[in-house]
């Protein structure tokens, strides 16, 4: 099988991110964004997707962490969807309802070329340390709409707000593991009946 392996650098005035991706990995990573929660967070992407990744992000962490959240999303999701190339032989769909303690949350996703995201995940507090909660979302949403993927997030219920960013990001790790593995039974064939995804 060719290797699917996809790479990115992408420079604005705001952020400078290289990232570097293998669908087929072991979920080996080396993330850097200068924003500790983040890095937390994309190493859970990262092991639990077994997508190896390589992420370096500069960005203007002054002003906020909203670019170089946004940023690492666009870089990754790009990143993600040049390795698939057309996306032969992957399973396509894939979901879970992930449990972390006291919270659940469910990804459900179609590697479909088509971007969407629907995202039902409330957090009670603004912050989650020095983080902004709401970057969670941007964060996917970005992701999504690069990797060309659809993209439901669910949480269920959770307490913690820690837990429940961190769910999300398990959960859609793992959907996204099992989504683009490589089918057996179909594994020189494009998963749609149109012949193209
Ligand atoms: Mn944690």
């Amino acid at each position: 099988m060719a290797e699917r392996k996809g790479e990115i650098s992408r420079k604005t005035n705001e952020t400078s991110v290289s990232v570097s991706v293998d669908i087929d990995g072991t979920g080996t990573g080396k993330i850097s964004t200068g924003v500790g929660f983040f890095d937390h967070m994309l190493d859970q992407l990262c092991r639990h997707s077994l997508i190896d990744m390589h992420i370096d992000v500069k960005g203007d962490l002054h002003i906020d962490d909203h670019h170089t959240v946004e940023d690492t999303g666009i870089a990754l999701g790009q990143a993600i969807s040049k390795a698939l190339g057309e996306r032969k032989g992957i399973t396509r769909y894939s979901s879970i309802d992930l449990a972390m303690d006291e919270t659940m949350t469910k990804a459900a996703i179609d590697v479909s070329g088509r971007p969407f995201l629907v995202w039902n995940v409330n957090f009670s507090a603004p912050k989650i340390g020095t983080f902004d909660t709401e970057l969670v979302r941007e964060f996917f949403q970005a992701l999504a709409q690069n990797a060309g993927i659809t993209l439901h997030v669910l949480n269920h219920y959770g307490a913690n707000n820690h837990h429940i960013a961190e769910t999300c990001f398990k959960a859609v790790a793992r959907a996204l593991r099992t989504a683009t593995e490589i089918d057996p039974r179909q594994a020189n064939r494009i998963p749609s009946t149109k012949g193209t995804l």
